[in-house]
């Protein structure tokens, strides 16, 4: 009876659990130099609440967010504002673009490692400012108010809490 019901309960909250991706950057490769991370990102679509994984050896690189200026110059910010985790993830929180690039040696001016994309809003994301003229291809939104994402979003916390009580219940 307890595995019908969870059967059930994983048919509607997984669509919600899901429906944020993770990237692993440069996939297999990870994030190297001498890789073509414009390829990469030209078939995928991000969304507001995605996810960005860089992967690397520690030491080997690092990952800094940087506005257009720094993307196109490889200018490094301050050193801690560094990531340097090897495993490194990044939630992407707001639309737009976005930049990102590797601040050991001449890695992003020689290597070309560096990493522009641009965030599409979330499909529940509350609302899209209409200052955004990033030249991206622009998104219809489902006609969602504020309201109704913050219900659908709380939903599917609560969703998600109640599987996994329930699978700890279950085991
Ligand atoms: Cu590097």
């Amino acid at each position: 009876m307890a595995s019908t019901r969870i059967i059930i309960l994983l048919a509607i909250a997984l669509p919600a659990l899901v429906s944020a991706k993770e990237f692993m950057v440069g996939d297999q490769k990870g994030w190297t130099i001498n890789f073509d991370y414009q390829q990469w990102a030209q078939d995928k679509e991000f969304h507001v609440g995605d996810k960005l994984i860089f992967s690397y050896p520690v030491g080997a690189h690092n990952v800094f967010k940087v506005n257009g200026t720094g993307f196109q110059n490889c200018i490094k910010p301050a050193l801690s504002e560094a990531l340097t985790s090897g495993n490194d993830t990044i939630v992407l929180a707001t639309p737009g673009r976005k930049w990102y690039i590797c601040g050991v040696g001449q890695h992003c001016a020689a290597g070309g490692q560096k990493l522009l994309i641009v965030v599409n809003p979330g499909a529940m994301s509350p609302s899209v400012s209409p200052s955004q003229s990033f030249g991206a291809p622009t998104q219809t939104l489902p006609a969602t108010g504020s309201a109704d994402g913050t219900v659908v979003a709380s939903f599917q916390s609560i969703m998600a809490i109640t599987l996994a009580v329930l699978f700890v219940i279950a085991v």
